[in-house]
């Protein structure tokens, strides 16, 4: 297979949310035909650079399944299997792409908020992002508003992600955005918000730089922000 006969396919496996060989994909009957992991792989072997990989085949599939999902042709698991297949294909890329300096659109730290589990969102989240090129730091869920301003401190994120999924809980995201201010930091990181309950409205009121409402959104989002 020829350079761009192998990024068109794994493209193509890209939108069929196909990781690897033991997957059928959307369309089905595909098991046994590699997938994301197995052409990325075949990719670096052939001598294909990983930055081609991800900007000609990764990013651009994940585009076309964020278009798929905004019209309404692709549902939440197709994004998902899709964002898991790039997410598997980015552990191989990722050191590699690091290696050869290429630079991340920018550092974007992300966590559930405290008292709050729900992580499904925040990790399509955060592969969509990483898919996009930035250098993503992922606290996990139930994260303490300590620890994330510790990490402000530490990591300097060039954006806040943060998630909630319980009208509870959301209120607790003022609480890390004010402790931001307080301890000096607010300055230094954008902060944008995000999970089901929320609303721009609540987003502007709470003082956060912007709301998204899903993950295609995010990326846009991190793209004006960083
Ligand atoms: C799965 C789920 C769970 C799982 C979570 C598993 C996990 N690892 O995440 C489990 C079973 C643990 C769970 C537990 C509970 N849950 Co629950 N759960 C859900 C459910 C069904 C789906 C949530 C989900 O994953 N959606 C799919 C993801 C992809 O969507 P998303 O999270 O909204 O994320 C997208 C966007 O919001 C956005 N986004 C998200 N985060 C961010 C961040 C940024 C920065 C940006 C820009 C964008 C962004 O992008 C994402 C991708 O498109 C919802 C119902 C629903 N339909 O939403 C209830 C729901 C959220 N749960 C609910 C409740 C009540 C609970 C429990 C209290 C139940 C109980 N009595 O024990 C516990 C609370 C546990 C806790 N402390 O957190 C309620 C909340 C009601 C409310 N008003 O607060 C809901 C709405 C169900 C309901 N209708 O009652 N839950």
């Amino acid at each position: 297979m020829g350079k761009e006969e192998l990024l068109a396919k794994i493209e193509e496996n890209v939108l069929q949310g196909r990781r690897d060989s033991e997957d059928e994909g959307l369309d089905e009957g595909l098991e046994g035909t590699p997938g994301v992991v197995e052409l990325v792989q075949q990719s670096l072997e052939e001598g294909i650079e990983a930055k081609e990989i991800l900007l000609g085949a990764l990013s651009s599939g994940m585009d076309k399944v964020g278009e798929k999902y905004e019209s309404g042709e692709y549902f939440l698991p197709d994004m998902l299997t899709a964002a898991e297949a790039v997410g598997a294909a980015m552990d191989i890329l990722e050191p590699r792409l690091l290696d050869a300096g290429m630079e991340s659109k920018g550092k974007v730290l992300l966590a559930t908020v405290k008292g709050d589990l729900h992580d499904i969102g925040k990790n399509i989240v955060g592969l969509m992002l990483r898919g996009a090129g930035y250098e993503v730091l992922d606290l996990g869920a139930d994260v303490d508003g300590n620890k994330i301003l510790e990490k402000v401190r530490d990591a300097a994120p060039d954006i806040l992600g943060l998630s909630a999924l319980l009208t509870t809980t959301m209120l607790e995201m003022k609480e890390v955005i004010d402790a931001l201010e307080s301890e000096g930091l607010r300055g230094d990181v954008k902060v944008m918000v995000g999970g089901a309950p929320l609303t721009p409205q609540f987003a502007e009121k709470i003082g956060a730089d912007a709301y998204g409402k899903d993950a295609i959104a995010a990326v846009r989002l991190a793209d004006s922000l960083a």
